[in-house]
């Protein structure tokens, strides 16, 4: 009889990681269940943790590194391929310069230590071209929200808001656990705004719906911004003592009337703005207001972001309980060399053209790196290292994506499975996966730190992050850089400064609590003398010198997007991504309970506009933007689940690839963001 046993850990099936219980008899995972002493999902799961063992245990999963030959790729030895692929980028770098190389980390390993693992090797490896999912998901975010509040990573407590606004983001899709937090706080009496293209789930729960066109959020905030200016519902104390711009804002925020709001976002702005203001007005300064990733694929979504961010501001809802509140930090090591090497001189790709998103991030452009590749302007990139990543898929202008990736001299891809990026590659290296690595997270909201469990060594040939970036790093002569034996080493490494030890971590399991939440302190740190605020002026900045000084509007000005203005050859306005449960990006659609949860593609379509185009529900449309077209089945939204004229269409599916119709050549001006939810298209009954 083997043993059985619990290992605690945390999901990693997307970004939230939640704590689980992995059952193991003997070396055999069983299941996976919710972890009930978690503080974070309290031992719920959603579709996609209860089945991470199918992903685990899948029989497509990669064992051996595949090369490709002509003949198709074939199975070669782990040292093999890796001696292999560091010659080559050797022979790149003295042929055509060190950055030449570039290093492309994905979703399905995220934030923390596993970027900074691929951030330190590629510039220890003497490029500075680090890419990632980032330049299309979060790093606008950061980027409206820091230019405001300084770069630290604000979040909503919504625990203790007594009145939540779910702004372009939808919780029981995206986040299910914050669903369950929003319903706590609703018990309590809190109210729920939420503003959104469409009638989401969350917007069902909603005291107050508003439902505005897509890309025209900025407005609405200014309007909101001139309501509560004109009442004066304002934290002048606040304003007066930790702001900068002011009378600017005021007077920039003039411009958004009802009847100019009604005219962009298409809502009742009348009835509308003067009831949010309200709602504002009687929770603040407890108004936790939430951004999604709705406002990100757009022309103007970093100034709309910033125009937001204001309303914190103006109601003295920053660093406050209930409101726009500051997590007490984790001293954790910080892996890249950004101070150590650089490399500025080395031009990263797209730092020219996009100079917020590299001061603020030090994320490349992707969009600019397949251009490159493709033209070999302004430098040759011969060679990307990949993992955790499917551009192919996700990435805008998924041809050109194809085209560019399939002409490297050398592509690299690392991944659990055989995807449609992978496919393109030179060498496939299989991956760890979540229940094979151990890294450190933090729960922010919480102020809890866990050491994730490795529940089962990976296989021979498959490596976890750190030791395929070590075992390359030695072979390129920057073996300095990666001097730690394995993941443990580098855990304790990361841990040092924190006062903390692994061991005391691997006995807090579901997570130990590191600090207690402490409000305001920006008043602490002017009490030591210092500024307030990590802006350039340490103030909350309504105008910003640091980009009028780039040669940008130094307020948050808002610009119609182009879908706003009718354009008979494309005449909906196409949004993309909407999450949807069982899948994160374009994970999960070769896992069997996760496939047949949700079967199909869609598009999501008006019931008048299905009407005019002669369609019901299932039959085939065609779907047709200035670059590509596709094939996809309708599906007629009831009521006004979506405005007349927008339709929408989640990515991740290879069957009707939304990114064939997207665009890698219109940008946010700010970040350099891909527009991905504002796509003029035209819909077309299909034979
Ligand atoms: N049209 C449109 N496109 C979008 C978006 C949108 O809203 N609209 N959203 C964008 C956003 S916000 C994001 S974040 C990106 C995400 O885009 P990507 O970063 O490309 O993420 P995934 O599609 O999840 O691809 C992750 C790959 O990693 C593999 N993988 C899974 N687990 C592991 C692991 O532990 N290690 C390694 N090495 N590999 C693993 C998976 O098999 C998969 O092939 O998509 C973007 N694309
Ligand atoms: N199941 C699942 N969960 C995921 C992911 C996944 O792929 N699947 N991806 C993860 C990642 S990487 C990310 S970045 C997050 C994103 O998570 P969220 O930020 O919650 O994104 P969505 O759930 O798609 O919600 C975006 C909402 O914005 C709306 N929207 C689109 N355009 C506009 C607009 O112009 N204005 C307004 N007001 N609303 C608009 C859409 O209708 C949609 O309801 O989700 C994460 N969680
Ligand atoms: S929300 Fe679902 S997929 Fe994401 S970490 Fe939690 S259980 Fe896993
Ligand atoms: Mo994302």
């Amino acid at each position: 009889m083997s043993e059985t046993r619990i290992v605690k850990t945390l999901c990693r099936m997307c970004d939230d990681r939640c704590g689980i219980d992995v059952h193991l008899d003997g070396d055999k995972i069983t299941r996976i269940e919710g972890n009930r002493d978690h503080v974070w999902n309290r031992g719920r799961l959603c579709i996609k943790g209860s089945h991470g063992l199918e992903m685990f245990t899948s029989p497509q999963r990669l064992k051996h590194p595949l090369k490709r030959t002509e003949q198709g790729f074939v199975e070669i030895p782990l040292e093999q391929a890796l001696d292999e692929i560091a010659e080559k980028i050797k022979g790149i770098q003295a042929k055509y310069g060190a950055r030449a190389v570039g290093v492309w980390k994905g979703e399905a390993v995220g934030f923390a230590q596993q970027e900074e693992l691929a951030r330190r090797w590629i510039h220890a490896i003497g490029s500075p071209n680090y890419f990632s999912n980032d330049s299309a998901c979060f790093a606008s975010r950061w980027m409206g929200g820091g230019l405001v509040l300084g770069p630290q990573g604000f979040q909503a407590d919504v625990d203790n808001a007594k009145c939540l606004i779910y702004w372009g983001q939808n919780p029981p899709n995206s986040h299910p656990n914050v669903t369950q937090q929003i319903n706590r706080a609703r018990e309590r009496g809190a109210r729920l705004i939420v503003i959104d293209v469409r009638f989401t789930q969350i917007a069902r729960q909603a005291d107050l719906f508003v439902q505005v066109r897509p890309g025209t959020d900025g407005a609405l905030a200014l309007g909101i911004i001139r309501e509560l200016i004109q009442n004066d519902w304002l934290d002048h104390d606040f304003i007066e003592r930790y702001t900068l711009g002011f009378e600017r804002l005021k007077e920039y925020a003039q411009q958004f009337t009802y009847d100019y709001v009604a005219k962009e976002t298409g809502c009742d702005a009348a009835a509308l703005i003067p009831q949010i203001a309200r709602e504002i007005r009687d929770s603040m300064p407890r108004t936790g207001i939430v951004v999604g990733n709705g406002f990100e694929h757009h022309e103007n979504g970093v100034n709309s972001i910033r125009a937001v961010t204001c309303i914190d501001g103006l109601i003295g809802s920053v660093d406050q309980k209930g409101g726009k509140y500051l997590p007490v930090g984790l001293d954790i090591r910080y892996l890249p060399l950004y101070d150590q090497k650089p490399l500025k001189e080395l031009e990263p790709l797209g730092a020219d053209k996009f100079p917020v998103l590299y001061d603020f991030r030090h994320e490349c452009h992707t969009m600019t790196l397949m251009d490159t590749i493709l033209s070999g302007e302004p430098y040759p990139i011969k060679a990307i290292v990949m993992t955790a990543a499917n551009p192919a898929i996700t990435n805008p202008n998924s041809d050109k994506v194809r085209k560019a990736l399939s002409s490297l001299e050398l592509f690299v891809v690392r991944d659990l499975f055989l995807s449609e990026t992978a496919q393109l590659a030179d060498y496939v290296l299989p991956a760890a996966s979540y229940l094979e690595r151990s890294e450190l997270v933090t729960h922010g909201l919480f102020h809890t730190v866990t050491l994730t469990n490795r529940v089962l060594p990976p296989p021979p040939e498959v490596q976890d992050e750190y030791q395929f970036f070590h075992d390359l790093a030695h072979r390129l002569g920057a073996g300095e850089y990666f001097p730690w034996e394995n993941e443990d080493a580098l855990n304790a490494w990361l841990l040092e400064d924190t006062g903390l030890t692994l061991e005391e971590l691997k006995k807090a399991p579901s997570g130990y609590q590191y600090a207690r939440p402490r409000y305001q302190k920006y008043r602490e740190r002017e009490a030591d003398g210092e500024p307030p605020f990590k802006t350039p002026s340490g103030k909350v900045e309504f105008v910003s010198d640091y980009l009028a000084g780039y040669g940008y509007p130094d307020l948050p000005v808002y610009i119609p997007p182009k879908t706003n203005q009718p354009d008979p050859d494309y005449p909906f306005a196409l949004v993309t991504g909407a999450r949807k449960l069982p899948f994160c990006h374009a994970r999960g659609h070769n896992l069997p309970a996760l496939s047949q949860a949700l079967r199909s593609p869609e598009i999501e379509i008006h019931e008048a506009d299905a009407q005019k185009l002669g369609v019901k529900e299932g039959d085939q449309v065609r779907v047709t933007s200035r670059i590509g077209s596709i094939v996809i089945p309708v599906h007629v939204a009831v009521a006004d689940e979506i405005m007349p004229g927008v339709v929408q269409i989640t990515h991740g599916w290879k069957e009707a690839n939304v990114n064939r119709l997207t665009l890698d050549d219109t940008f946010d001006f700010l970040s350099g963001f891909p527009v991905m939810k504002s796509v003029p298209v035209r819909v077309e009954k299909e034979g």
